[in-house]
């Protein structure tokens, strides 16, 4: 908010002096035409504005308390300031390159990143928000978290209610309203002119503020940055962001010698990796363990597809013990809602201090699947009444519309169709982009090509583009 008196008017009658803001007739980017009009560019060719302005940007990021480890202005007006805070504050900076579209070969951010770490984003005008959502998603894709934002001027027209969505709190030093009184005092703009901005915000509105978006229209790593988000979730989001991969392969072998080619040669395009550890013919514990390094070399996860189904007390030991030791090796596991709330509280006794996830069926792929309707809705239940443990579903669809959980489907191929065994498939583009899935599973489309890895590669990308298609990030890489 409004700084001293004194200093808000100081800094008002400068950026009015030096045209920084204008009134008029404009039309703004998205055709909008608007009373009043910023270029805060100009700010370069006056230092002692420039200075006053960094300087009232760090002042509201320490009045609000935010904690933060490096800054990074959203390209090219706010660099300027990001670059004057930086320098007096001692505060290591970031450079967002704007320019960078090809995401294989040039870096998008300079600087020295530490994932974990907080960045704090400087901005001079906010008015949909997407300007500094889209510089938070590229800092969030190298692994930082962004909490907050600084703005010089919030334009009210529901930047800051589209942000808060996307898990961003947007401080501002002054609102367009508060700007306007300011200058009304000041004797720059008359009653008239506050009146007809007034009307301009009222009227202007580029996101109904209470209305929350739909989960589908989020992106990964904003959905990752969620407060309730699950560790484990949040961690596949933000591996699925890194390697702009939403594909998980099911590696449905029965040779352990095979299981761990394919993580091998596979793990750089896959998220996750699903196995069915029963079907191996030659399992021993030195398979998980080297599975377990693949893992962690490629940074995938590993599900096992083991569909505990029985009461509490057996499930606990089949996860826990036997000769699979399931639990010592696979992030995820997944669960049936049949037996009711006890299965998960089985599972989560042995899985939540070892910090793994689990997923509820909710719907299944095969033909005549009695998961549907009422079940699938209990089963969405079962999900919610766990939140400390299940993070999403095995489902055709999107079937809660809670953002932090996650939706898995098998049952895909770049055909539709089916086997003779009652597997039904749909396409990546059907799941992801109309069914508002997350991720793609994947067994025989790729096991059956003699080439897997370009048959990978070719499902990663189709689940990708899918994915951009559906949040409006148009084409991916
Ligand atoms: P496919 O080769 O892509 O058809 O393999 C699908 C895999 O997903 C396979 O391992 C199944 O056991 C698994 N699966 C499935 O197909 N449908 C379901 O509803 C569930 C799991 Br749950």
């Amino acid at each position: 908010m409004c700084s001293t008196r004194g200093k808000m008017e100081l800094l008002a009658a400068e950026l009015y002096r030096v045209q920084a803001l204008k009134f008029g007739s404009f039309t703004l980017k998205s055709g909008i035409l608007s009373p009043v009009y910023f270029d805060l560019r100009v700010i370069v060719s006056h230092p002692a504005l420039l200075n006053q302005v960094a300087d009232l940007l760090y002042q509201t990021a320490q009045d609000a308390g935010v904690q933060y480890n490096t800054v990074c202005g959203v390209p090219y007006t706010a660099l300027p300031l990001a670059t004057v805070i930086c320098t007096s504050h001692l505060i290591p900076m970031l450079i967002r390159r704007k320019e960078a579209k090809d995401y294989g070969t040039k870096r998008l951010v300079e600087g020295a990143i530490t994932p974990g770490e907080t960045c704090l984003i400087i901005e001079d005008v906010v008015t949909s928000g997407s300007s500094v959502l889209e510089t938070a998603e590229v800092l969030r894709r190298e692994g930082l978290q962004v909490t907050d934002a600084i703005v010089l001027v919030d334009r009210e027209q529901g930047g800051r209610e589209k942000l808060a969505q996307s898990g961003v709190r947007l401080h501002s030093i002054c609102t367009l309203s508060q700007l306007m009184d300011v200058l009304q005092r000041l004797g720059k703009v008359d009653a008239e002119m506050v009146e007809n901005v007034g009307r301009f915000i009222t009227e202007n509105q580029v996101t109904a503020p209470v209305q929350a978006p739909l989960s589908s229209a989020l992106s990964y790593s904003a959905r990752a940055a969620l407060p309730d988000t699950h560790p484990m979730a949040k961690r596949l989001l933000l591996l699925m962001e890194k390697k702009e991969s939403n594909l998980c392969v099911s590696a449905d072998v029965t040779d352990s010698a095979e299981l761990l080619r394919l993580a091998a040669e596979l793990g750089p395009s896959i998220c996750m990796l699903k196995t069915h550890v029963d079907i191996l013919r030659d399992f021993t514990p030195d398979v998980s363990s080297q599975l377990r390094a693949l893992a962690h070399q490629h940074q995938f996860l590993i599900f096992e597809d083991r569909k505990f189904a029985d009461i509490g007390n057996t499930v606990k030991h089949q996860y826990e013990g036997g000769v699979f030791k399931i639990a010592s090796w696979a992030d995820v596991v997944n669960v049936h809602a049949v037996p009711g709330p006890g299965v998960v509280q089985g599972l989560q006794a042995v899985g939540e201090e070892l910090g793994r996830g689990c997923l509820v069926i909710a719907e299944m792929s095969s033909k005549g699947s009695l998961a549907t309707g009422g079940y699938t809705k209990a089963a969405v239940a079962l999900a919610e009444e766990h939140p400390t443990f299940v993070f999403g579903f095995i489902s055709g669809g999107k079937v809660s519309e809670r953002p932090q959980f996650l939706h898995l489907t098998p049952g895909v191929q770049m055909q539709a169709g089916g086997d003779a065994l009652g597997q039904q498939y749909q396409t990546p583009h059907e799941v992801i982009a109309n069914k508002n899935s997350d991720i793609i599973i994947v067994g025989r489309g790729i096991l059956s090509s003699n080439k897997r890895l370009e048959a990978a590669e070719l499902y990663r990308r189709a689940g990708w583009e899918a994915y951009m298609a559906r949040i409006g990030g148009g084409g991916g890489k």
